[in-house]
């Protein structure tokens, strides 16, 4: 089996879904880092037309979305499954992924995680306090969502990882490491022990900013 291509920026929560899912897996895979400032030059969005990662290369086929990188990963690989085979356990992973996609990146990480972690650590800007302040009552929104629907299993949709549980994790575990993470999780001990779980496999513990970052160096250098 080639290694899979995984074209990504360190740090980037989205790219670690697709990491830890190969990680998971156990399958072969070279991070390509993508040069920050360069998302929008022709070679990128002629990989990826919305200039964004993470991107996928399996020999000659190519795949952008990490929804639809991860539903193929874990078609391609099938062991260990991280797809219920439940239907409606299936349909609350759908429905987690489409939460993290669209409520909890969108508005609250983006913002969040951005203005606290990311902006500062990698374009030397300072948190825009405002912004961060607008984002809470969205935040707090996705918040206790995720922890009613957690409620008290060790994963999303039950006994098992599966991909919104790796969508989700790289996501929180960003917003673990910012001061609002602490009030909005306050009543949810849940969310909190499952992060804690999600944070110690070694899928994760391969794949955080720092390892990635290293891999990515060391690919630059070869
Ligand atoms: N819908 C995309 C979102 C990917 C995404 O937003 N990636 C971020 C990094 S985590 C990015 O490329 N940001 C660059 C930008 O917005 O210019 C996916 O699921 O892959």
């Amino acid at each position: 089996m080639s290694d899979y291509l995984v074209h990504l920026i360190p740090g980037s929560p989205f790219s670690r879904s697709v990491l830890a899912a190969l990680e998971e897996k156990a399958a072969p895979y070279r991070v390509v880092p993508v040069v920050p400032g360069t998302l929008r030059s022709p070679h990128h969005l002629s990989r990826h037309p919305f200039g964004r990662v993470p991107a996928l290369e399996d020999g000659d086929f190519r795949l952008y979305e990490t929804q639809a990188i991860l539903r193929y990963l874990d078609r391609v690989l099938p062991e260990p499954a991280l797809t219920p085979a439940d239907a409606r356990r299936a349909a609350r992973m759908d429905q987690l992924m489409n939460v993290n996609d669209w409520y909890l990146f969108q508005g609250v990480a983006n913002i969040i995680a951005f203005q606290r972690i990311v902006g500062p650590r990698l374009m030397g800007l300072t948190p825009d306090e405002a912004a961060i302040a607008a984002a809470i009552p969205k935040a707090r929104t996705v918040v206790d969502e995720l922890a009613r629907l957690l409620d008290g299993q060790p994963y999303f949709t039950g006994e098992t990882l599966t991909l919104a549980d790796l969508m989700l994790g790289p996501q929180l575990d960003f917003l673990q490491q910012t001061p609002e993470w602490e009030p909005l999780t306050a009543h949810h001990a849940n969310l909190r022990q499952w992060l804690a779980r999600m944070q110690a496999r070694a899928s994760f513990l391969a794949t955080t900013w720092e390892k990635v970052a290293a891999r990515a160096q060391a690919a630059s250098a070869a």
